[in-house]
């Protein structure tokens, strides 16, 4: 297969939430902050959303309940999500790496691929424009952040991680392969705790023990992934860094086995596919606003329908509720329904959310 040269950022905010609040609040700086739920003094549910580096060396980490990193760091200051602050920050943020690329492409609140070949043609001349960047980013947002150069958006990806904080590295298309081998599996793109184990049953743990496995073995245990993969393995990747306007929506739908009018089967599959889509969008660090259903009855009329709410939000409970009132209409004919669907619209690039700030 042929593939023409590109050159691609990708840019990762480094400890965004915990980094923007101690820009807001310099008596912070130095003290380990955690941003999340309530800890409600160890009693507290819900989890981390973030942690600075040194909440970090206490061991609390992205996800984890509150009630543990509380353990591993009582003496942390713990923040609750100013989602409309960061989202303006996100924007900022955004609107000055879009200046340096000739295609931009924002993904989650903290990252964004960037194709730079027009502006940069060498590696040396790409390194450069990533400082810069960089520079900018500290002058004007005072944050620091990582980028990671490479021929592909799989590789910038994975090298934007490779030196956090405030970290640039640079893979040239001839380094890919030794960048890429010793590093362990999990660090490319969707593979998690599961698919880890597994692969590492097969005595697979390093992305270049991946590379030279046989491909039809990972096909025949993983199906298409597997083959997926086992390119990622080998750094390849064509995808283009893809412009988009600032909607994209994340949307998850159900067949029943048997056409239903019973409204607690509905109401139990509505809110299995709310949990879906909410997890992907957390996933994405992406907020919503406009909740949509979609409701197909036996005789294959669909409707849909949507509401959209007065602020941003990815909490599963605003979905669900949403979601929730947006059926009851359906429901009162007692007449069977084949499909529904749930989705949400949600804020990516950095379009200015005037509501919010
Ligand atoms: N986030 C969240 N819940 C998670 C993961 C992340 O709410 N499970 C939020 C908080 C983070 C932001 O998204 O600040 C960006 O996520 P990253 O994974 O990029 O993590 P950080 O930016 O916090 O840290 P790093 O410096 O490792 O990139
Ligand atoms: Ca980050
Ligand atoms: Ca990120």
């Amino acid at each position: 297969m042929s593939r023409k040269t590109r050159i691609i950022f990708h840019l990762d905010m480094d400890h965004f939430y915990t980094a923007v609040e101690e820009r807001e609040r310099p008596d912070l700086k130095g003290k380990p902050v955690v941003v999340g739920a309530d800890p409600k003094e160890g009693k507290g549910r819900g989890v981390v959303a973030t942690s600075n580096y040194e909440a970090r060396k206490a061991g609390v980490r992205s996800g984890m309940p509150i009630s543990r990193a509380w353990k591993l760091c009582p003496e942390a200051v713990y923040l609750p999500p100013n989602f409309p602050l960061y989202i303006r920050v996100s924007n900022e943020v955004m609107d000055i790496a879009r200046g340096f690329a000739d295609k931009f492409e924002q993904w989650g609140i903290d990252e964004a691929f960037l194709d730079v070949l027009e502006r940069a043609r060498s590696p040396d001349e790409a390194e450069a424009l990533a400082k810069q960047l960089k520079q900018e980013i500290k002058l004007k947002e005072n944050l620091t952040c990582s980028i990671g150069v490479g021929p592909n958006k799989l590789v910038a990806k994975i090298a934007s991680d490779f030196k956090k904080p405030d970290g640039l590295t640079v893979v040239k298309e001839k380094e890919v392969e030794s960048f890429l081998t010793p590093l362990p599996v999990r660090r490319l793109l969707w593979v998690g705790r599961k698919t880890e184990a597994k692969l590492k049953n097969m005595g697979i743990e390093t992305i270049g023990d991946l590379a030279r496995y046989d491909p039809s073995v990972l096909s025949e245990t993983f199906g298409v992934m597997g083959l997926q993969m086992h390119l990622m393995a080998r750094g390849i990747d064509n995808s283009e860094v893809e412009t988009r306007s600032g909607v994209k929506s994340i949307s998850h739908e159900t067949t029943f086995e048997e056409d239903t009018d019973d409204p607690s089967v509905v109401l139990a599959a509505l809110e299995a596919l709310s949990n879906d889509v909410s997890e992907e969008a957390a996933d994405q660090q992406l907020f919503f606003k406009t909740i949509s259903i979609k409701v197909r009855y036996e005789n294959f009329e669909t409707h849909t329908t949507s509401k959209t709410l007065p602020f941003m939000t990815n909490r599963p409970k605003d979905l669900k509720k949403t979601a929730r009132e947006l059926l009851q209409n359906y429901l009162k004919h007692g007449r069977k329904i084949r499909l529904i669907g749930v989705r949400v619209s949600s804020f990516v690039s950095g379009e200015k959310q005037k509501t919010l700030v």
